[in-house]
Formats: C-alpha cells, structure tokens, sequence
C-alpha cells in the first residue's frame, strides 16, 4: 500500500502544479454524471492515470471523469476509485480544491475498501491516509516532499456545521436538525468544496458534513465510490461515524454503477446520534 500512498504524493505535487499555471476555463466535453469539465479536471485525470500506469499493485482505475473501468494490470489486486479534482469549479475563485481515492481488493463497494487518501490543495499542500485499525495520518508537503504531522481523532462532540445541499430542496425535518444545530451554537463552515470543509471538521476536532437527499436529488449529489466511501473509512477510522439517510454505515453500500451517489451524513458521534434522532433511524 505504501507504493500506492507514495503514487498518490507524486501525483499530489503535479496537480498542484498544473492549477498553479493552467488554463482554468472549460474542455469541450462533459463527464459520466453530464457536468462540464475543465480543463482542469481532465489534466488531472490524465495525470493519476499515468502515475499508475507504472504500478502493477493497480489493477483498473475508475475515475469521476471516465465513463466507464480502465484495466491497466491483469495481475494487479486493487481497484483505485478516484476523484481527480474535487470541487474543481472553485479554483477560478481561488479556493482550496482536493483529490480523493478509494482503494478496493475485489469489487468496488463499501466492505472491500482497504484503504483511502485524499489531498488538499490549499495555501499548502496536504495529504490524509488511512489504513484499517489505525488513526488517519496527517503529512503536509515542503519543497515536494511530504513530512508526517501527526494522527487525526474526532472529539466525542464538535462545533462546525457544514450543512450541503440546495436549502430550498430539504425536507422539513432536515432543515429542523440543522436549524438545532445552529440554536446549540454550532458555527457554519462550508466552502462548497466536500474535500476542505471535510478536512476541516477532522483537524478541528469535530462537526458534522451533510449532504442529504432532496426534493430535487433524491440520492444526494455526492458519489459513492471516490466521495462518500473513501470519506467515510476516513471517519470511522478517526473515531466518528459516517452514515446514509436510513442510518446505514457508508462503509455497507454497494453501487450499482460506478457514478451512483447516497445520501450522506459524516461526523464525531454526538452530531450522529442527533442525525439519527432526527431523522427517526435511532435503533
Ligand atoms: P464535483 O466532484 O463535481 O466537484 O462536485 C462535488 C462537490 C463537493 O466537493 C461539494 O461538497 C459539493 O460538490 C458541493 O455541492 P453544492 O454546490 O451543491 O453545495
Ligand atoms: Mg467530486
């Protein structure tokens, strides 16, 4: 794994270079879920797809930016899902962007990650991993090398709401537990970028990120096989919990196709159990 981690820091360093100094405007195609893409985004997807061309640990690569599986090492054990840019559209107004990663042995769906990674690319350059049965590690970039800061774990409780979503959109009980939130003193943080403002809530100790299903979304916008899986093994490996709507683990979803999305709820364990309450899924 540590080869696939060590590909990850390499291909962290070139994207940040390529939004240093690229063209921010937009390609001439569309990906798999019909948005436009930048030109960005497909840099950055070329640049993943290179770096482990040469890593026979990888055997298919499905990207956000790819319709369907690329097969790049017959013999090769992982699956590597992945969102090159996350957030991309945000990089015209100079806020922080990320790349995320899912590693899968055997067919991509929750159970069979073994491990993920993501990076934000923001006044500095930060990468997160997490392995089972060990708290994510920090490590944060300096002259193209990557230094360990130090291991995450949420708090039992924290103070930031990131609340995603078209507000007009929530369903009544929704916008009551977000609403509560705010009357118990939780302070707003959301950037529209899940990578930043997912980051943020785990080095600050603790919150909650949703971005639940709506009336014009049902299944929330958020896709289950480079998001909100790779996050929610993040989570629960930093001691919080990463749950759908019906109060499902994150980490048991199986989608039917590589661009699905779910419902999600990500945060320390005070802010869930509200979740849970209010949404009427407390067993
Ligand atoms: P993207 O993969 O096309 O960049 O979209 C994902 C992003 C997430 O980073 C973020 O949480 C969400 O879209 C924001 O959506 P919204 O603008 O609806 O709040
Ligand atoms: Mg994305």
């Amino acid at each position: 794994m540590q080869t696939i981690f060590n590909t990850i820091k390499e291909i962290a360093i070139k994207i940040d270079f390529a939004i240093k100094t690229e063209d921010l405007g937009y390609s001439d195609s569309s990906n798999s879920s019909g948005e436009e893409q930048l030109k960005l985004d497909v840099k950055s997807d070329y640049i993943i797809e290179e770096a482990f061309k040469d890593v026979s640990l990888v055997k298919d690569l499905i990207s956000e930016e790819k319709e369907g599986v690329l097969s790049l090492h017959k013999e090769g054990k992982y699956t590597i899902c992945y969102d090159p840019l996350d957030g991309s559209s945000l990089a015209d107004v100079n806020l922080s962007v990320g790349s995320i990663f899912g590693i899968y042995e055997g067919e991509p769906k929750g159970e069979n990650l073994v491990a993920s990674a993501y990076v934000v690319y923001g006044p500095r350059i930060e990468l997160m991993t997490a392995l089972k049965d060990e708290r994510p590690k920090l490590y944060r970039a300096q002259e193209g090398l990557f230094n360990f800061i130090r291991e995450v774990t949420l708090n039992e409780k924290g103070k930031l709401n990131a609340p995603g979503g078209t507000q007009q959109h929530w369903c009544d009980y929704h916008k009551t537990f977000i609403d509560d939130l705010f009357a118990e003193g939780y302070r707003l943080r959301y950037s529209g970028g899940m990578v930043p403002d997912l980051h943020q809530i785990l080095l600050k100790g603790g919150g909650i990120f949703s971005y639940p299903g709506t009336s014009d979304v049902p299944n929330g916008k958020l896709r289950q096989l480079f998001e909100v899986i790779p996050f929610a093994f993040m989570y629960e490996q930093a001691g919080g919990q990463a749950l759908n709507n019906k109060g499902l683990r994150l980490m048991e979803l199986v989608p039917s196709h590589p661009h699905d999305t779910s419902p999600c709820f990500f945060g320390s364990n005070y802010e869930i159990e509200a979740m849970k309450e209010a949404y009427g899924v407390k067993h």
